[in-house]
């Protein structure tokens, strides 16, 4: 079977998988509730987004399938975990965070993988690369976790997944990935992995202000959740993983179809 036949089998047999879930949501998303449609369109842009990404590994050369397969991953882990956290907005109104911190959980670390992929497919990347980066998603989303699910002060889970992120920000703008990317790329790969530290450094910004407005500004005078606290966090991390998941691998997808057509 040609690899394209075997895509659309396992695409098929995924969206059959998944076409009850659609339904339900389906019968009870109301009209003014604006954060159920962003999780709806969100849950449809990931999902569209999978097949291109899959479809368009066709046209790369051998290295760079590799890299838009995960872009692939990383939209169709999103798309299946979108059809259930919908779900518990539309039925229940309440934020699902227990899926949403599985889904980082699974999907940041990929994002890593993609910037040591970008930096192997130019035979420059040292493994330690992928493991400094791996440790600071770790520091950022576990904490994030516990603070947002009341294991730990709201405050302190915080500040340690900042330190998190700024870790990974220092590998990525001062650290031995930014001096590998700078020395031997070609110019679409020093595009696009300039194109993804900068959507890792202002699309990720994003989340934190969603945490921020969920947890520090929309709360009761006692520190209690409001319903615009949920409504808040809900639509700025809806957002946030729009721009982060799909941009960031459009980023990757312009880096392997330009290096494929000079290859
Ligand atoms: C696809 C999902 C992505 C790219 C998720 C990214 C998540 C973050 C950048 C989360 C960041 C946070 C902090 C920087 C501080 C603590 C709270 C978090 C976990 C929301």
């Amino acid at each position: 079977m040609s690899l394209s036949k075997k895509l659309m089998v396992g695409l098929t047999a995924g969206g059959a998988a998944l076409a009850p879930t659609m339904a339900h949501a389906a019968a009870n998303l109301k009209s003014d509730d604006f954060v159920g449609i962003s999780f709806w369109l969100i849950s449809m842009a990931m999902m569209a987004s999978t097949v291109f990404f899959l479809w368009e590994t066709q046209g790369v050369t051998a290295k760079w399938k590799t890299s838009l397969v995960v872009s692939g991953l990383i939209t169709f882990i999103a798309a299946v975990h979108y059809f259930y956290m919908r779900d518990v907005w539309v039925s229940t109104g309440e934020t699902p965070t227990v899926y949403r911190y599985i889904d980082w959980l699974l999907t940041v670390p990929l994002q890593m993988i993609e910037f040591y992929l970008i930096l192997r497919a130019i035979g420059a990347a040292p493994a330690g690369i992928f493991w400094r980066l791996f440790l600071g998603t770790l520091v950022m989303i576990i904490p994030g976790f516990l603070g947002e699910a009341g294991y730990i002060d709201v405050t302190v889970g915080f500040v340690i997944g900042m330190l998190g992120w700024a870790f990974i920000l220092y590998e990525l703008f001062a650290g031995e990935a930014s001096k590998k990317a700078a020395d031997q790329a070609p110019a679409a790969v020093q595009t696009a992995f300039n194109t993804m530290r900068w959507i890792v450094t202002i699309g990720w910004a994003i989340y934190p202000l969603g945490y921020v407005l969920g947890y520090f500004v929309y709360t009761t005078a006692t520190g209690g959740a409001t319903p615009e606290a949920s409504q808040a966090l809900n639509i700025v991390y809806n957002l946030a993983d729009f721009v982060n998941k799909i941009a960031f691998g459009l980023m990757i997808w312009y880096a392997a179809t330009s290096v494929s057509k000079e290859d």
